[in-house]
């Protein structure tokens, strides 16, 4: 009985400790990561976006769903401090020039940017793709 009681209480502080933590990564999430989705389909660039701030985590996630590898590359990335992962590769530091988005897969850029304007990006192996990201002023909540 004791033993019975023993492991209902660890199973109860258990989902305490699970309770909070979730909540807690929600909460974070919703005060501080931006996103940005890039789909590639056709050989296009498709943005879509919220307003982006400055100085927060901001996400940017790159789908290609065309079924010849591309590759997502800017100038942006080239003075921040950038988090990238492409198929399971991590990458991380300054001076990231882009990644590969092999087909039917999903690359992701995080970062945070220290400036306002326009972000061109552009794919290597296809001169022609190209998009933009904005960052205008927002004024914060
Ligand atoms: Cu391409």
């Amino acid at each position: 009985m004791q033993n019975y009681w023993g492991i209902q209480v660890k199973r109860i502080g258990i989902l305490i400790i699970a309770i909070i933590l979730i909540g807690g990564t929600l909460l974070s999430n919703a005060q501080s990561q931006q996103e940005v989705n890039v789909t590639i389909e056709g050989y296009k660039f498709q943005t879509s976006q919220m307003p982006l701030q400055l100085h927060a985590d901001t996400i940017i996630r790159v789908k290609n769903l065309d079924n010849v590898r591309h590759d997502f590359g800017s100038q942006m990335f080239l003075n921040t401090l950038t988090h990238v992962e492409s198929d399971g590769v991590v990458t991380y530091g300054k001076g990231v020039e882009g990644a590969y988005v092999n087909s039917g897969k999903e690359a992701t850029f995080r970062l945070m940017l220290d400036q306002v304007g326009r972000f061109q990006f552009q794919c290597s192996i296809h001169p022609d793709m190209k998009g933009e990201i904005l960052l205008l002023i927002v004024d914060a909540v």
